[in-house]
């Protein structure tokens, strides 16, 4: 795996970006500071002290969709220029935001999420290349709600979507990934890893006393268009089935 130390201001060498390409994965280091990803986990905490999550059925995370509509900090997060750049060096192609989210794992939250792939979930066509910037705003060790990844994966794009509270789901889809390698991930706060959105990938539950606070940054290729899917993020916006997602909630970054 390449790891990159952060230049200022952000730059990624070729390395690093053929590494994602081949791998599908890449984490950079420190890609916003500890005293930035301090700020942001509070602000994460204060945020979602009394909101409604959007899987409170599960135990597998609490999730909270477009934090940055409206919440000052946050959206200075999502619309991070750093993050903007390195995400559309490492797709290749002017980008889109789709949603953020925030993914928080209360301690001791007993339940992993399980190996899935993003981008069947998605309302898209012809996205080249989507991907998530997934960023630890506290310290997260193996034992923390740590994400693992099976790189290559990512070349499976006829997958049907995986349900993430299934174990076998993905490896019913496709018997061949559960035999591949699978590479785990921790971060320290301010750390990120950048995921295509085919990739593979899980997280172990939380283990530990502290929950696990990350912000996800979820970019898509500005040329996609809406294929009418049903979607949380899309449904009722009343856009055009065949035209691109050009729209107040997709900004181009
Ligand atoms: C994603 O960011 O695509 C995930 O699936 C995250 C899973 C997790 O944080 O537990």
């Amino acid at each position: 795996m390449t790891t990159t130390e952060p230049t200022t201001p952000l730059t990624l060498d070729e390395e690093t970006i053929s590494a994602y390409r081949r791998d599908g994965v890449v984490r950079i280091k420190n890609i916003i500071s500890r005293e930035e990803a301090a700020r942001f986990r509070d602000a994460a905490v204060a945020a979602t002290a009394n909101a409604d999550d959007l899987f409170k059925e599960s135990k597998i995370f609490n999730q909270y969709v477009n934090v940055w509509r409206d919440n000052d900090v946050l959206r200075e997060l999502t619309l991070d220029p750093r993050l903007a750049a390195a995400a559309t060096a490492l797709a290749g192609v002017p980008l889109r935001i789709w949603h953020d989210q925030l993914l928080i794992k209360p301690p001791h939250n007993g339940a992993a999420t399980e190996f899935h792939q993003d981008a069947p979930y998605w309302p898209h066509a012809g996205s080249r290349a989507s991907l998530s910037a997934w960023i630890a705003l506290v310290d997260v060790p193996v034992e923390r709600g740590c994400m693992t990844f099976i790189p290559g994966s990512q070349d499976h794009q006829n997958l049907r979507s995986q349900d993430l509270s299934d174990r076998d789901d993905l490896f019913r889809a496709s018997p061949d990934l559960r035999w591949e390698e699978r590479l785990t991930i921790p971060l320290r706060a301010g750390d990120c890893t950048f995921h295509n959105a085919y990739l593979a990938h899980s997280a172990t539950p939380n283990l530990t006393d502290d929950p696990r606070i990350a912000h996800v940054n979820i970019y898509f290729d500005a040329e996609a268009t809406y294929t009418g899917a049903g979607h949380v993020v899309t449904d009722g916006l009343g856009l055009t089935v065949g035209a691109p997602l050009d729209h107040e909630l997709f900004p181009t970054v």
